[in-house]
């Protein structure tokens, strides 16, 4: 059945290649983008709907999730980890308040869903750091994660209180060749960009720090599976999806297959903090049992893929800055 979805956040990162994945599956015309930046030129190359749109303005907000007449609001704006350690209040403003007008909204206007999706940033030190369980203590340390816990909680109480349909993900680091926007796993993306632009670089994260990951098209179908589950199937609103764990140091061999000369050096900077926080691995036994979630990519296919896209995208690799 058709869905008219509107996506915040949606020039980020990961909101770009959902766009364009929900536009082949629910037609294009069904499809909302929305973001604070002005119109992106992928979106004009793609003809895609595009409003502007500041999460933090509530009526904005329900204007167009009704002249639009949206059954589904995924709400991916926010401010990432690291990013989010350098302004903490800009962090609090996106991520809080544009949480809850995004449940405000869901709740007022009776939407069908609301999809936001939280990280392996809402997990802190005092949780175990191997095979981290879906349920387990979350106690955070940066302002990120907190909101990621924020949000599993509001969406777990109006899912509770009002029987809003609330879902989300624990994204981990998600590598693709789009640029990423100022996180703690960004490295796992400039190190094909610089292999491919430089053939060297600089790592902010020691070579043993392994972090949970995925490939883009993973991440894209958790995402759509997700939100296509049976409803009465879900026992939990917020699940750990996880492909494989990675450390600087694992990527380069699979690089230097392809580009002998590869370098890599390191100096960690304020990011390696927030990395030894995470788990190194978790277990996302829950969201494999109660909407068959399962990935498709490896470390290897992955890097294979990685170093082929990005290396399309190099016309556009000068002039990047690289966080
Ligand atoms: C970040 O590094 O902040 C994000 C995340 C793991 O949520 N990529």
């Amino acid at each position: 059945m058709t869905k008219r979805v509107l996506v915040t956040g949606s020039y980020g990162q990961i909101g770009q290649v959902l766009v364009a994945a929900l536009m082949d599956r629910y037609g294009k015309e069904n499809i909302i983008a929305t973001g604070r930046k002005k119109i992106p030129s992928v979106f004009k190359e793609k003809d895609v709907h595009y409003h502007r749109l500041d999460v933090r303005d509530l009526t904005q907000m329900q204007t167009l999730l009704v002249e639009h007449d949206i059954d589904i609001l995924i709400h991916n704006a926010s401010v990432l980890s690291a990013t989010g350690e350098k302004n903490p209040q800009l962090a609090h403003s996106i991520n809080f308040e544009g949480f809850y007008n995004a449940l405000e909204a869901t709740r007022m206007l009776n939407l069908e869903q609301l999809f936001a999706p939280s990280s392996i940033a809402a997990f802190g030190p005092s949780t175990p750091r191997e095979n981290t369980p879906n349920d387990v203590i979350t106690r955070p340390t940066t302002i990120y994660g907190i909101s990621k816990v924020y949000i599993e909680l509001m969406g777990e109480y109006y899912h509770q209180k009002y029987g809003l349909d609330f879902r989300s993900l624990r994204y981990p680091g998600v590598i693709s060749p789009e640029e990423p926007g100022g996180g703690t796993t960004d490295w796992a993306i400039w190190i094909f960009w610089e292999a491919l632009r430089n053939k060297k670089y600089t790592c902010f994260l020691k070579e043993d720090t392994s972090l949970p990951m995925m490939y883009m098209p993973d991440c894209i179908k958790s995402t759509i599976d997700l939100i296509e589950a049976d409803n009465s199937k879900l026992e939990h609103r917020s699940f750990n999806v996880t492909a494989f764990s990675l450390a600087p140091k694992d990527l380069v061999g699979p690089i230097k297959e392809a580009i002998p000369e590869f370098e890599i050096a390191y100096e960690p900077d304020f990011r390696q903090q927030i990395a030894e926080s995470w788990p190194a691995s978790i277990d996302d036994s829950v969201a494999r049992k109660e909407w068959g979630w399962k990935p498709d990519y490896d470390i290897p296919a992955m890097t294979k893929d990685c170093l082929l896209y990005t290396s399309d995208a190099a016309d556009e690799l000068d002039g990047v800055d690289l966080g």
